[in-house]
């Protein structure tokens, strides 16, 4: 740590100790939501008591995302949904759903499987794939934080990983710690330690796989779409909530099946500490389109299952909070559209 940034986060922390950080910043919720959201029952998010022991830890785990500092110094951007969320979550339909004997998988294994896809779901794993015990299955689904900051040696170490799985089909998307898979990216807006790091189009080290960017892919007439964008500033693939996330979102196709992102919509399994995370322009089309299933990550403290009786939602990050492995990946079962849409 150099010393501006010592003598910073000092500031912070006093800032934050006088309850004044918060004050910078016109759009933040004064009382943010911490109950959980209604009717869940048993739900994963438990929040802890926030200490200076949590704002060090964050600091080194975070950088400064950990102290709010987005929110001064992106003040375009309203960084979490809080207000919007309080607004509009009872009319919201959220049922916790739990792993079934003990299995990696949130339903009952069809009858007549050779009518469905398996597919096994994991996230942000963080240049730890080794930890995780991936089960078999046809469809394996990725959704991004693969690596820590795009590093070469581990993009092709994951690769690797990757090409010695047995699914015969392996979907990824990037995100946000993919440093250098965006060629959009305003490298001037990263942390500092992060603008000299990264792989250039890394993804084309990925052969292995099936990376999707915007793009859609049909596995027997099942349609998944892979699209890797949030709202966590100073990383690729930021889009602005305001400028910018909405129309990416444009891109989805109304028939998807199964939609995988980076980032969590708005409500469901987003809650970073008080702060919900989620796109509320990715919930309007997810309850728009009804895929069955929508797979993300990004939000390690929101891992878990959740439907709203038309869509499956599940944060499937393997990683917890400080970036350790859980080794949890989820598997379930989709139909295939074969007979009836040749
Ligand atoms: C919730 O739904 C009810 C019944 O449809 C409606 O009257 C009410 O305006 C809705 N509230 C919000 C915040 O959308
Ligand atoms: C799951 O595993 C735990 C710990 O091994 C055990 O206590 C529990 O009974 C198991 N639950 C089921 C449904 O098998
Ligand atoms: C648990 O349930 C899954 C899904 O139905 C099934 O594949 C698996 O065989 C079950 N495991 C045991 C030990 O019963
Ligand atoms: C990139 O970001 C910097 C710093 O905010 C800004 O000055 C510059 O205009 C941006 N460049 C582009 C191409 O948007
Ligand atoms: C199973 C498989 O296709 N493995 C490939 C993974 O990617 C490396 C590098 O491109 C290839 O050498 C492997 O054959």
């Amino acid at each position: 740590m150099n010393p501006p940034y010592v003598l910073l986060f000092l500031f912070l922390i006093l800032l934050r100790g006088r309850g004044a950080g918060e004050c910078n910043v016109p759009t933040r919720n004064k009382t943010p939501l911490r109950t959980p959201p209604e009717p869940t029952t048993n739900t994963p998010n438990t929040e802890p008591s926030h200490t200076t022991k949590d704002d060090f830890l964050d600091f080194f785990i975070y950088g400064y995302y950990g102290l709010g500092l987005p929110l001064i110094f992106d003040e375009v951007d309203p960084f979490h949904e809080n207000e919007l969320w309080d607004l509009i979550k009872a009319n919201k339909t959220q049922i916790v759903l739990h792993k079934i004997n003990n299995s990696s998988a949130i339903m009952a294994e069809p009858k007549d499987k050779s009518r469905y896809l398996k597919v096994v779901a994991i996230s942000d794993t963080h240049n730890q794939m080794a930890g995780v015990t991936i089960p078999d299955g046809d469809v394996l689904i990725h959704a991004g934080d693969l690596t820590n900051d795009g590093e070469y040696e581990r993009l092709v170490e994951f690769n690797n990983q990757m090409g010695l799985l047995p699914h015969p089909h392996k979907l990824v998307i990037g995100g946000n710690h993919e440093l250098g898979f965006d060629v959009f990216e305003n490298k001037t807006k990263r942390r500092p330690r992060d603008q000299p790091l990264g792989t250039e189009e890394g993804w084309k080290l990925l052969t292995n796989v099936t990376y999707l960017l915007d793009q859609s892919v049909k596995i027997d007439g099942v349609k998944f779409y892979g699209s890797p964008y949030h709202a966590l500033p100073g990383f690729p693939f930021y889009k602005n909530r305001k400028n910018g996330l909405r129309e990416v979102w444009e891109r989805v196709p109304s028939d998807v099946d199964v939609l995988i992102t980076h980032s969590p919509p708005l409500g469901y399994l987003d809650l970073f500490r008080n702060d919900r995370w989620g796109c509320r322009y990715l919930l309007e089309k997810v309850e728009k389109y009804q895929p069955k299933f929508h797979i993300y990550g990004h939000v390690h403290q929101s891992y878990g299952a959740m439907t709203n009786g038309k869509t499956t939602f599940l944060n499937a990050a393997q990683c917890d909070p400080k970036n350790k492995i859980q080794d949890r990946p989820f598997v379930f079962w989709i139909e295939k559209k074969t007979g009836t849409n040749p």
